[in-house]
């Protein structure tokens, strides 16, 4: 494992201590789709391995617990009392201060996994896709969004985000602007890329 982490053996004691059952079986499967799209797309294949089994490593924290940490490492006010955004950005500081890891992009594809942003790296892309695709998921459209993931991966991520968009839009909650500005940038790429065909 050349990925810098002081201690692999204490992180995957803290995901087995702190993740649920269900959550943990999640983890090893965003690994295991992480890896299976890293290979197809041409990402970093250890990179991808180690961000998709410890992305979720603080989503089930209890609220003291997550607070604790938001103060701790001097993060967004905005993420108290919000586990669905706190994770993502706690989970990269313990990543990057309790277990020494020094790898940006490992770091940015766990701390934008929930939200994505502009400007994704292929690793934010791919840690944020297989994160929904990944096979214990159970939602109906699965295979179709698996396939689409397997072929491309830039329709994938827009139609997640357009997704999320809609279903956040319609139960009245806010959307973080990092969502917004994903949508339009990978919208705006795709329209690149066909252009330039
Ligand atoms: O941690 P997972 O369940 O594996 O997946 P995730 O990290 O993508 O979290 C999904 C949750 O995050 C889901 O409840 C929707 C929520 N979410 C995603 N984007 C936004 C968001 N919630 C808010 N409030 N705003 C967002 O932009
Ligand atoms: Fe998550
Ligand atoms: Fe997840």
């Amino acid at each position: 494992m050349s990925i810098n982490c002081i201690n692999r053996e204490s992180l995957e004691e803290f995901i087995k201590a702190n993740l649920k059952e269900s959550r943990y079986r999640h983890s090893m499967g965003v690994e295991e789709m992480a890896v299976r799209l890293a290979r197809l797309h041409g990402a970093d294949v250890e990179k991808a391995a180690f961000a998709g089994r410890y992305h979720d490593l603080a989503k089930n924290f209890d609220a003291e617990t997550m607070d604790a940490y938001i103060r701790k490492y001097g993060l967004s006010d905005e993420l108290i009392g919000n586990n669905a955004l706190a994770h993502s950005k706690v989970g990269a500081a313990i990543l990057e201060n309790e277990f020494g890891v020094t790898d940006q992009e490992i770091l940015d594809s766990v701390r934008y996994h929930t939200t994505a942003r502009k400007n994704m790296t292929l690793l934010d892309e791919l840690i944020f896709v297989a994160d929904v695709v990944e096979d214990n998921r159970t939602y109906s459209d699965l295979e179709y969004y698996q396939d689409l993931a397997y072929r491309d991966l830039d329709r994938a991520c827009l139609e997640i985000l357009e997704y999320t968009i809609g279903d956040l839009t319609s139960k009245g909650r806010v959307i973080d602007k990092d969502t917004l500005e994903a949508r339009d940038w990978v919208l705006n790429k795709i329209k690149e890329t066909e252009n330039g065909k």
